[in-house]
């Protein structure tokens, strides 16, 4: 699902993106997830949207089971604070500083892209083509005894939200992409100021505070290897469908 509306007067009828959402359902399971991506739409904290569309495609290709991070919530005050965990932790991942430049300007901007960037980590180049819509993962979920245990684990430190449950799902899929070193999230809605940090080494690293409360700034920036294949990054993130799997003992990389 994408949606959107035109921003206010005076911006050049921008289209601005209001929310998406993917997953991969069973067929008896599509209506009502078209009712919930609908109701998020129109019931969104960046506006309702005046532009709602929702593609379903059948999915006959094999679908490949991919573990879950681990979750972990650092302890950040501060906006400021939180750029200096994130510069410190990427740069130990062996992210060049032009690299978080780049990666800051996009996050900082109040452009919000529908999808996400994708950041060389030495040259700090931008590698997607299209740049204002970025790549959007999808073809990814989570079902049965795996989304209840995630759900289980989840309650007990008291963040059991569908806003991180699908964070969760998503950042599992991209770090399981060749090539893809890291993420930085800022998430685009005004009142939601946890963010994080994900890789295959560091596990998912949530981070409070990452943005001021009422700040529509927010994204999504892939950190690729220097001489990587883009091409066959976003053919995997963009349609490679996977299932999240949660190990039933919950311990060391994986949840
Ligand atoms: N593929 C690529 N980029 C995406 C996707 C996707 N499927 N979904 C969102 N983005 C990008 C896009 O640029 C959005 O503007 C930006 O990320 C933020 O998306 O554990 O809610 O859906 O408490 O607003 C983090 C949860 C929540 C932290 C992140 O992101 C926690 C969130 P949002
Ligand atoms: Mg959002």
């Amino acid at each position: 699902m994408r949606a959107s509306k035109m921003a206010a007067e005076g911006k050049q009828n921008r289209e601005m993106h209001i929310s998406g959402a993917e997953g991969i359902y069973s067929v008896s399971e599509i209506s009502r997830a078209v009712k919930r991506y609908t109701e998020r739409a129109l019931e969104h904290p960046r506006g309702s949207a005046d532009n709602i569309v929702i593609t379903i495609e059948k999915i006959s290709e094999k679908i490949a089971k991919i573990p879950c991070l681990q979750l972990a919530t650092l302890e950040c005050i501060s906006p400021y604070e939180a750029k200096k965990i994130i510069i410190k932790k990427l740069a130990e991942l062996g992210i060049s500083p032009k690299a978080l430049n780049t990666a800051f300007k996009i996050l900082e901007s109040s452009k919000a892209m529908r999808g996400a960037s994708l950041v060389l980590m030495q040259s700090g180049k931008r590698a997607e083509p299209d740049k204002q819509r970025g790549v959007r993962v999808s073809r990814l979920g989570i079902k049965g005894p795996d989304k209840a245990l995630l759900k289980k684990r989840l309650s007990k430190i008291k963040i059991n939200t569908e806003t991180v449950r699908e964070a969760l799902v998503l950042a599992s899929k991209i770090a399981s992409a060749p090539d893809i070193i890291a993420e930085v999230c800022i998430s685009d809605d005004p009142d939601y100021t946890t963010g994080y940090i994900a890789s295959g080494t560091t596990g998912y690293l949530r981070i409070p505070n990452i943005k001021k409360q009422g700040s529509l700034n927010g994204g999504r920036v892939f950190f690729v290897k220097e001489n990587s294949d883009t091409g066959k990054i976003i053919d995997y993130l963009e349609r490679k469908p996977v299932m999240i799997t949660v190990k039933r003992q919950g311990n060391g990389k994986h949840f």
